[in-house]
């Protein structure tokens, strides 16, 4: 008899979802997959060894997921095709959607573990930048919960989002090594492997018919290889797949090369192919010149679209009924080119008849826009393009050819709109517009907010708004309440559970306004305001052993987090930080509530505004936090590496949720939604989405300021002079002054110049024309605050209003107006 971990008390050790099936399956994992003994085991082990547990009771609805989409003929499965997934930690949302989370405690508890310490050691994948790899990953969660049946495809990079340290003040990027330690939830799938070509030329021939046709010849092929992540919802019966490619050399020893002594060349093949995947690029940077870039977009939508046309043969459908099978969701412009793709796909490599596969291929795809920034809009030059994708390039020119043709017939003369509809921008170096070649591409193209699709409607895209009215919508975002309430703040999920049952964890929409009747109950205030107060105290500890840095539980936490960019505006934040600092200075015997201003979040690698940023914010922090006339009634803090674990300890402990953008500027946000989910009330601009969360909590729920989007392009005609601003408001100037005289540097009137100097005589992002009614605002949030009753009230309110802001809500939207899907459950 092997001397194993024994095997007798539970019925079976991979389903059984009971404390002691739990118990054993743990410790059947240590022992067999690990080689370990609850003796030797180190915190990976056990790790890995609970991960096991709990994959192994989602692989039921796993397995029957993949049979419904490879089985069911009449089945329209989305196909959500993102650069990006986000998914966070994956242990504390699988335990939750299982609904195990009590009996594993239980198992674990007897074999003197802790479940949540094991779920705070996780390593979270960075694959993705912020809100929009986040907002695929909530997606795939609602899906997923809706019983809407999708794939995810994706790039199963190497090296996620940098890990973000701060030296003395200032960002360091390091390497995210998330693999290191494997990561149990994925199973590679290498039977589905496939092969993608870059590079290379193309030549015309005649086939067996005597049609002309295109045959490309890549100069290089990389192979594809699925990894595959179980995406459960919630309740634990429906099971989606996250696809992600990481590539490979398709061969990956030369021995040719090996034999004749040359070692290096016998795996440059290995090491140029596995580049493809190796890095995800942060964002903010410019996207010229980056021909791995485009590489990796094309490489993750080829293998996608391969992968879709095998299920389609495997179902025996034929292919101009492609678009029956799936619905094709372009995640903003990054994986365009599968407009082009499979275009390819249906026309050379299948013989079918341009009309027709141009048919199929805008009835498959339909694209969601995210930004208004245009320097965001991707922009590959021709040259470079063609390099990559030459057999691409002549089907977007044939795509461009008869698409013009249809403008100038329908606008005769018009060559000024022709030039700016085309896919091809003239100015030099010409290049490939890839969000015309999306919108010329699709059915349906969506924003991201109400504001947001209006203002792509009447400015980015308004040609063709004009030309195509039918195909624009507007799809708001949402976050998935089971993440970013059930899971990361369980003391007000179980608050709110008490009162109104448990059914909003999945229908939010419908349940979550029955707190509303509670608002004004004082015992429910009163435990409304403890828990936030315990949320802030697990924050504070954390700060304390992390940073060093004294957090009071009784002040009010005001938090920004998210990334570094000077349209977000973290500047007017500390500004005003300043401001209040220099008032309490002015006389530190007046009366000042406590007070902690939290930031956090990364600043892309080569952006060096916002690097600075960063920098002047440790600077002001390390002054006020150690200046003993403010007496800790003013904190600053600045929270390292902002993550989606760091997110989940955040978001519950906030009561103020600063969303400052210049109004015009943020498609969305997330974040916002992440915050007022939890209690925090906003204070913000007219931007994004919080426009509709202002609607929906009402406008003396919501901290109002700044100049709106309208206002700003009218400022902005009017001559904009920033001087104008700090030379007639005292506050502003003298908190510019500050900065610029080294109060912050230890009198180095260097080092933050560059900042003062932009604000002063440029402020693209008008940071001083809204600092006055920021600082306004900043005094009736101070008020609000005093009066604890009424502001528990608001902070109620913010939740209990909220509803629409479910990701389930914008699923519901997508499959109603784009998908034409229903969802299974609901
Ligand atoms: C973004 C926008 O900047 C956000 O406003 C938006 O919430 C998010 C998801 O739609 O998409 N676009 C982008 O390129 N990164 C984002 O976070």
């Amino acid at each position: 008899m092997p001397k194993g971990p024994g095997n007798k008390s539970c019925h079976n050790v991979r389903t059984d979802c009971t404390a002691p099936g739990l118990r054993q399956a743990v410790l059947d994992n240590l022992y067999y997959v690990s080689g370990n003994t609850p003796v030797t085991a180190s915190a990976q082990d056990w790790y890995d060894a609970v991960a096991y547990c709990v994959r192994d009771r989602m692989l039921k609805a796993w397995n029957e997921g993949i049979e419904r989409i490879t089985k069911a003929l009449d089945l329209r499965a989305v196909a959500y095709l993102s650069a990006e997934f986000l998914i966070g930690p994956q242990l504390g949302s699988n335990v939750l959607a299982l609904g195990i989370a009590e009996p594993l405690r239980e198992a674990l508890a007897t074999l003197g573990q802790d479940l949540d310490a094991i779920v705070d050691g996780e390593h979270e994948p960075g694959l993705g930048n912020g809100g929009l790899g986040r907002l695929a990953a909530c997606y795939m969660d609602s899906m997923a919960t809706l019983g809407v049946p999708a794939i995810g495809y994706g790039i199963h990079y190497e090296f996620g989002m940098f890990t973000q340290t701060i030296r003395d003040g200032w960002q360091v990027e390091m390497a995210d090594k998330w693999l290191r330690q494997g990561f149990p939830w994925e199973i590679v799938q290498h039977e589905f492997a496939v092969e993608v070509g870059l590079g290379g030329s193309t030549e015309t021939f005649l086939d067996a018919g005597g049609r002309l046709r295109v045959r490309w010849n890549p100069e290089k092929r990389i192979l594809a290889v699925p990894h595959d992540i179980p995406v459960i919802g919630y309740g634990g019966t429906f099971c989606n797949v996250l696809r992600l490619w990481s590539a490979e050399a398709v061969d990956a020893f030369d021995f040719g090369s090996f034999s004749s002594g040359d070692y290096g060349k016998a795996v440059e093949e290995k090491i140029l192919s596995e580049t493809i995947s190796k890095v995800l690029y942060p964002n903010d940077e410019p996207y010229q010149g980056k021909v791995l870039r485009l590489g990796q977009q094309y490489f993750f939508v080829s293998a996608s679209l391969r992968d879709m046309l095998r299920v389609q043969q495997m179902l025996g459908k034929p292919l101009d009924t492609f678009h029956t099978t799936f619905a094709i969701q372009l995640n903003d412009t990054h994986p365009a080119v599968a407009v082009a793709e499979l275009m390819r796909l249906l026309v050379d490599g299948h013989g079918m008849e341009w009309e027709r596969a141009w048919a199929v291929t805008t009835k498959c795809f339909s694209y969601t826009n995210h930004t208004l920034l245009p320097e965001a809009l991707e922009k590959w030059p021709v040259e470079l393009f063609g390099g990559l994708l030459p057999r691409h390039l002549e089907i977007i020119y044939e795509i461009n050819r008869r698409f013009l043709e249809e403008v100038r017939a329908a606008y005769p003369g018009d060559e000024g709109l022709a030039a700016r509809l085309s896919l091809i921008d003239e100015a030099s170096p010409r290049s490939v517009r890839m969000a015309h070649l999306a919108v010329v591409g699709s059915h349906a193209v969506n924003g991201v907010a109400a504001l947001h699709t209006e203002l792509l409607k009447t400015h980015v895209m308004q040609d063709f708004a004009a030309l195509t009215p039918q195909k624009f919508c507007n799809v708001t975002n949402g976050v998935t309440p089971r993440r970013f309430l059930a899971l990361c703040n369980p003391r007000l999920a179980a608050c709110i559970t008490s009162r109104i049952g448990p059914a909003w964890i999945n229908r939010f929409e419908e349940e979550i306004g029955k707190l509303e009747a509670f608002a004004d109950d004082p015992g429910f205030q009163a435990q409304w305001r403890g828990i936030k107060r315990e949320n802030k105290a697990a924050l504070s500890a954390l700060a304390e052993k992390h940073l060093g840095v004294a957090l009071n539980p009784d002040a009010v936490f005001d938090v920004q987090v998210k990334r570094v960019h000077e349209y977000k505006r973290q500047h007017l934040n500390i500004l005003r930080v300043i401001a209040l600092y220099s008032a309490i200075k002015r006389d530190p015997g007046a009366e000042f509530s406590p007070l902690a201003v939290l930031f956090g979040g990364k600043a892309a690698p080569g952006y060096f505004m916002a690097k600075r940023v960063i920098k002047l914010i440790h600077n002001v922090a390390q002054v006020i936090n150690g200046d003993p006339d403010v007496g800790g009634r003013l904190t600053v803090a600045y929270i390292p590496n902002f993550n989606v674990r760091v997110g989940q300890v955040v978001y519950p402990a906030a009561d103020i949720s600063q969303q400052i953008s210049l109004a015009g500027k943020e498609a969305s946000g997330t974040g916002n939604m992440k915050f007022g989910i939890n209690g925090a009330v906003t204070m913000g601009t007219l931007d994004g989405a919080n426009v509709e969360m202002r609607q929906c909590v009402g406008e003396e729920n919501f901290f109002l300021f700044g100049l709106t989007a309208p206002e700003v392009v009218e400022v902005k005609r009017n001559g904009y002079d920033p001087r104008a601003y700090a030379a007639t408001d005292p506050v502003l100037g003298q908190a510019l002054d500050m900065i610029a005289s080294g109060a912050f540097s230890a009198g180095d009137r260097e080092i933050f110049r560059p900042i003062v100097d932009n604000l002063l005589y440029q402020d693209e992002y008008m940071v001083l024309a809204d600092f006055a009614s920021y600082m306004h605002c900043q005094a009736l949030v101070m008020e609000a605050c005093r009066d604890t009753a009424r502001f528990t009230r608001m902070s109620i309110l913010n939740v209990a209003r909220l509803g629409k802001f479910s990701s389930d809500r914008s699923i519901r939207d997508y499959c109603r107006d784009i998908w034409n899907i229903t969802p299974e459950l609901g």
